[in-house]
């Protein structure tokens, strides 16, 4: 009973899908949805991500359903597959940047006084001693004192984690937080 509920909620969520990736899918597996929203940009780039997409049935208890249901709603989500892709990706996230030697990409956001004596400085040099693994940075200037960084890091999860570490720990930075964005299979369309 509840399997075939999520089948039939499966499917929706499919036919209901905003991501041109997941329509893409539902053109190729043959089935014709009769509505779904049309995403007028993106339409053609991701092609082929997801061709091998595969339905499975869950026994889930009805009040643990409820709580996901409720959450996946508070995050925005439209629908369970896509809140479940993305739980299963965020773990496997999590657990490969725990390999040291796992190649991930993250971000590190921090926030200092740029009045602090020789930290923007400090800062500019750490990133220079890192340029292999630093992508990028955006800098904003938040208001008369604080500045706002973003630094996108790519490498090896050991060094990442040790960039940002030596980023947020310099003295003057308020604030800061690396996040793990993305674990670099090393295969690449
Ligand atoms: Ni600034």
């Amino acid at each position: 009973m509840l399997e075939s509920r999520l089948e039939a909620s499966l499917s929706r969520c499919w036919a209901w899908s905003s991501k041109p990736v997941v329509r893409h899918f539902v053109s190729r597996v043959g089935s014709t949805p009769t509505s779904f929203r049309q995403n007028t940009q993106n339409e053609s780039y991701t092609i082929g991500l997801m061709s091998d997409l595969r339905r499975f049935g869950v026994a889930i208890e009805g009040e643990l359903l409820d709580q996901f249901d409720a959450l996946m709603e508070k995050k925005g989500y439209t629908n369970r597959s896509e809140a479940f892709r993305d739980l299963a990706r965020a773990e496997l996230v999590r657990e490969s940047a725990q390999k040291p030697n796992a190649i991930v990409v993250g971000t590190v956001t921090i926030v200092y006084d740029h009045h602090v004596r020789l930290l923007s400085e400090k800062l500019t040099e750490l990133q220079h001693q890192h340029h292999k693994c630093v992508v990028s940075a955006l800098h904003v200037h938040l208001d008369h004192d604080h500045c706002l960084e973003v630094i996108v890091l790519r490498g090896k999860a050991k060094d990442v984690q040790q960039i940002a570490d030596s980023l947020i720990a310099t003295k003057g930075v308020t604030h800061g937080r690396l996040i793990v964005a993305v674990a670099d299979s090393g295969h690449h369309h």
